[in-house]
């Protein structure tokens, strides 16, 4: 059966949340953070050599990155494609686009936001983060539109990570700029794949 590594409080929420939408079976293993450090423990390094999460085991393969994760969960189990449309046409290079997206450009930014709270404010990583949250939050929001998900009508992988990164902008104090991304995150934590999720992974 799969294994999730999952660590709290962060992203491997999401990965969870995918694993209910797609009905797959899965045990969970929790991690706590270090309340001092806020680093993840020793123990999942045994499992990884990064000591990072979300990391996933599936018939033998040990795999992180929460973005190649999704990637492989919809290729071996969604396979009437309703995460995601069919590799190789423009409409999947779009939503691959938008699958690395968050992790690749938008996370770095509220990343250094993050630090910069925890020092009381810092001119610098402030000078740098401010100006991309708001170039990234702009083109996430314009991108939605009018749209209940980040590619349309439809939920697809995109999103997991995507509403990761709004949620983080949320408990930053960034995303008052952003109602529709305010109620976009909304609607996808209020889905009950997520309730699963947290019940499951949140005791
Ligand atoms: N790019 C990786 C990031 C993984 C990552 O940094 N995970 C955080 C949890 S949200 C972590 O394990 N941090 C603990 C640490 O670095 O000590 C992904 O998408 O999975």
């Amino acid at each position: 059966m799969l294994t999730i590594h999952h660590l709290r409080i962060g992203r491997s929420i999401f990965t969870v949340w995918l694993l209910e939408e797609l009905g797959v079976e899965y045990d969970l293993v929790e991690y706590h953070r270090n309340p001092e450090t806020m680093r993840a423990p020793p123990e999942l390094r045994e499992i990884h050599p990064l000591g990072k999460s979300p990391v996933i085991e599936d018939d033998g393969l040990l795999l992180s990155e929460s973005g190649a994760i999704t990637a492989y969960l919809l290729n071996k189990y969604d396979s009437d494609g309703k995460f995601g449309p069919d590799e190789g046409d423009a409409a999947w290079a779009e939503y691959t686009q938008w699958l690395h997206y968050a992790e690749g450009s938008v996370f770095v930014p509220l990343l250094l936001k993050l630090l910069s709270t925890r020092a009381g404010g810092h001119a610098l990583l402030d000078g740098f983060a401010d100006p991309e949250v708001a170039l990234h939050f702009g083109h996430i929001a314009g991108k939605l539109g009018d749209n209940d998900f980040i590619l349309g009508d439809r939920i697809t992988g995109a999103d997991f990570g995507i509403t990761y990164m709004v949620s983080m902008a949320e408990r930053l104090g960034l995303l008052e700029p952003y109602p529709t991304l305010a109620d976009y995150m909304a609607r996808n934590l209020s889905r009950p794949a997520f309730a699963r999720a947290l019940e499951r992974a949140v005791e």
